[in-house]
């Protein structure tokens, strides 16, 4: 079976673990092709970090460091501390001695001109991942923030800085995907949508994240067409986020923060939208005919992954669904 997940950084990371699992439980012959947002990335310090790319591949790599989420177990920071006291770089953006082996390598492979799916392809060979990892595209596509700033109105910064440097504490006013217009997707990607048996939206970011691969162009317009069922897993939980700050990004678009809101956001297939099958947990049973009355087919289960099994009983869940949606 070919399953293709979209995916942002650590709730995809989380995903596609437990999808890993549950297709090793399946037996082998199966592909699991991880299509991974690159909006977040950044220059920082002469360079390209790609988080969502990382957090994955250090994950499904079992090398991450599991309670930040984010880069490597066992790191140290000697390096981010010289880069400081030279004022290169991001204070606030930490970056690990092991993560800049990545960070370096990728660059110095950028800078002899291949593109970012060479650096990621060489990148994650050192492990058996069980999964492929494509960016979502190899154009440069940054998601730059408008942020409620009273010392400075219209004031724009990158993501990483309006994520972590202020925690999203600065509303966010709307988005801009820098370079979005230009962009094409990946080699292989519109082929991994187009030949997969099994489409998944994870449940990470709407908008920065599950939004800035959908929109790179050509992207939607594969999603609609391909003869596998698009399921989508929901980020939001009773009403709220399950990590991270997709509340702050879907108010900044006028999206509720609910499982039913997302799901219309990103539509029914059967009126020209994405979705076939959406998940939400079992605290928001009440939203299933709503959103099923939409044409959207909806079931509600467990959704907190808390470890391998329940992750995998979640994949388990998405695939019993396309399933359904497929008879
Ligand atoms: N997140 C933080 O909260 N603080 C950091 O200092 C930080 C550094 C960092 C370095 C490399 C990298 O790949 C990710 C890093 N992150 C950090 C996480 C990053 O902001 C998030 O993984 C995503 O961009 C949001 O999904």
């Amino acid at each position: 079976m070919r399953i293709t997940v979209l995916a942002g950084g650590v709730g995809g990371a989380r995903f596609l673990l437990g999808m890993r699992e549950r297709l090793a439980q399946a037996g082998g012959g199966h592909e699991l092709t991880a299509v991974v947002n690159t909006g977040d990335d950044a220059w920082v310090a002469g360079l390209r970090i790609t988080p969502d790319l990382d957090s994955i591949m250090y994950a499904l790599a079992g090398v991450n460091d599991t309670a930040r989420g984010w880069g490597r177990e066992g790191e140290t920071e000697r390096v981010s501390a010289e880069l400081t006291a030279w004022g290169v770089g991001w204070p606030w953006f930490t970056l690990g001695d092991l993560d800049l082996g990545a960070h370096i390598a990728r660059t110095s492979w950028l800078r002899e001109g291949l593109p970012l799916s060479t650096a990621v392809e060489r990148l994650t060979a050192r492990w058996p991942l069980g999964a492929r990892l494509l960016p979502a595209t190899d154009d440069e596509v940054e998601t730059w923030v408008r942020v409620d700033d009273p010392a400075e109105s219209g004031r724009t910064i990158h993501f990483q800085e309006w994520w972590v440097r202020y925690r999203s504490s600065l509303a966010a006013l709307g988005f801009e995907h820098r370079g979005q217009a230009e962009a094409r997707p990946a080699p292989g990607v519109l082929n991994a949508i187009a030949d997969a048996d099994v489409v998944v939206l994870a449940p990470s970011n709407p908008v920065v994240s599950i939004g800035t691969i959908i929109d790179i162009p050509g992207i939607r317009d594969a999603l609609r067409a391909t003869s596998a069922p698009v399921i989508g897993v929901s980020p939001i939980i009773g009403g709220a986020v399950v990590r991270g700050m997709a509340d702050a990004c879907l108010s900044a678009i006028g999206v509720a923060t609910a499982a039913d809101a997302v799901a219309l956001h990103y539509g029914a297939r059967a009126s020209g939208g994405l979705l076939d099958g959406w998940l939400i947990d079992e605290v928001d049973a009440a939203l299933v005919p709503g959103i099923e009355s939409g044409g959207i087919a909806t079931r509600a289960v467990p959704l907190w992954m808390r470890d391998p099994a329940t992750s995998s009983a979640l994949a388990d869940d998405v695939l019993s669904l396309a399933e359904a949606v497929r008879g």
